[in-house]
């Protein structure tokens, strides 16, 4: 009998507590990056603001483009300082525009297209959305600094498209 090796039985235990042990951690590792992967997910949709929260979709791609809301481009006041923004991408501009706020505002986008698709990025904001024809897309945003915000188009949508610039105002708080 040999005293220097384990023997076959020893060996036969330890391989199978390692490959126990091997897929304790492989399981520990997967766990930690699907938490990972679905928490950047969420945190991206739903706490930094980037993204769409609420969509309505239609059938039909010219439906929320002839609401009366977005054909006046309009700014309705829904709070002491907060508002509904009907917004409109097309060829080439975006309407309304310029919005005029007081500092402070809080402001809920709705943003569709006409025409083809638009990019809706206010410049200093996490404000970032795709205009889309028979999509209503929303963002909401605090403007608690005062100054003039420009909204422009992240996508190329044809000849002007440098040129579509709107303007949100916002006005310093006047002191009482
Ligand atoms: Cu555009």
């Amino acid at each position: 009998m040999n005293t220097q090796s384990p023997g076959p039985d020893f060996e036969h235990a330890f391989h199978r507590s390692a490959e126990r042990h091997e897929r304790v951690w492989i399981f520990c590792v997967v766990t930690m990056l699907l938490l990972l992967t679905a928490g950047t997910m969420f945190y991206a949709v739903y706490d930094y603001g980037v993204v769409t929260k609420g969509a309505a979709f239609h059938a039909d791609p010219t439906a929320p483009a002839r609401e009366t809301a977005f054909q006046d481009g309009r700014v309705i006041q829904t709070g002491p300082n907060a508002y509904s923004v009907y917004m409109v991408g097309h060829l080439w501009m975006w309407s309304p525009s310029p919005i005029h706020v007081k500092q402070g505002a809080a402001i809920t986008f709705y943003v569709t297209s006409t025409d083809v698709l638009h990019g809706f990025e206010v410049q200093g904001t996490t404000i970032n959305l795709t205009a889309v024809p028979g999509i209503v897309g929303t963002v909401s945003y605090n403007f608690s600094h005062p100054g003039t915000y420009h909204i422009i188009c992240n996508e190329f949508c044809g000849i002007e498209h440098q040129a579509m610039i709107g303007r949100i105002i916002v006005d310093p708080a006047t002191r009482s």
